[in-house]
């Protein structure tokens, strides 16, 4: 599944660390996906950020995306952009990407995912699920709740993002979604790759379960 472990990079939890520095090690780790992730940087130095890590991704074969800014996506060659509700609208990015592109969204009801499936979404991200102190402005968690009551109106991929620690993990995939995204589960470690290479296990074993029934 390919977006099984998803990892958004943040250089502020991790002082001394780049955004290229911790992609390679949750690359190593056996991330799925790597999101691109930084609030303050300019356009030029993200754009360097972003082909640094394309060409990590790259050639890995894991999946790449830039949150919020498609222009940045698109120039430095990456897979896909990452939108909040606040972003650009799905169907003005939809008409900026090429075939193909990865548009994934943010959501937060089951309304807001019915409506990203329909306007094209590749996936959709559950968020928060729980309460988190790596984005407190996220608000209360949804619960898993939410994701049971999304999965059962979409077939896109549900991922669920917000306060995923390895503690929770099966909880949230038994909850119905594909998928985890996580910040501080991964980066916080002191060994990015072996955090990366644990939470990856947990999901390969709570899946390998699931198939056996
Ligand atoms: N979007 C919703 S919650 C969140 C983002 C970027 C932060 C997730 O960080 P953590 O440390 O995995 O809770
Ligand atoms: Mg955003």
């Amino acid at each position: 599944m390919p977006y099984d472990l998803y990892v958004v990079t943040d250089e502020k939890l991790r002082e001394g660390l780049t955004h290229k520095q911790i992609a390679k090690e949750a690359v190593s780790g056996g991330a799925d996906v790597i999101q691109l992730r930084d609030k303050e940087m300019t356009g030029r130095e993200l754009f360097i950020a972003a082909c640094e890590i394309r060409d990590i991704t790259r050639s890995a074969g894991t999946l790449f995306i830039v949150n919020d800014r498609i222009d940045i996506a698109l120039a430095s060659g990456a897979d896909g952009v990452h939108l909040g509700q606040d972003d650009l609208p799905l169907y003005e990015a939809r008409q900026l990407a090429p075939e193909g592109f990865i548009l994934g969204i943010s959501v937060g009801s089951v309304v807001e995912a019915v409506c990203a499936e329909a306007g094209g979404a590749g996936y959709v991200a559950v968020s928060p699920v729980f309460e988190t102190g790596t984005k407190p402005d996220a608000g209360p968690g949804h619960g898993t709740s939410l994701i049971t009551a999304i999965r059962k109106n979409i077939s896109i991929p549900v991922i669920g993002i917000g306060g995923i620690q390895k503690e929770n993990v099966r909880e949230v995939l038994a909850s119905g979604a594909d998928g985890i995204a996580v910040i501080s589960a991964v980066i916080s470690s002191d060994d990015i790759a072996k955090a990366t290479r644990e939470l990856k296990s947990l999901i390969r074993q709570y899946k390998q379960t699931c198939n056996n029934y």
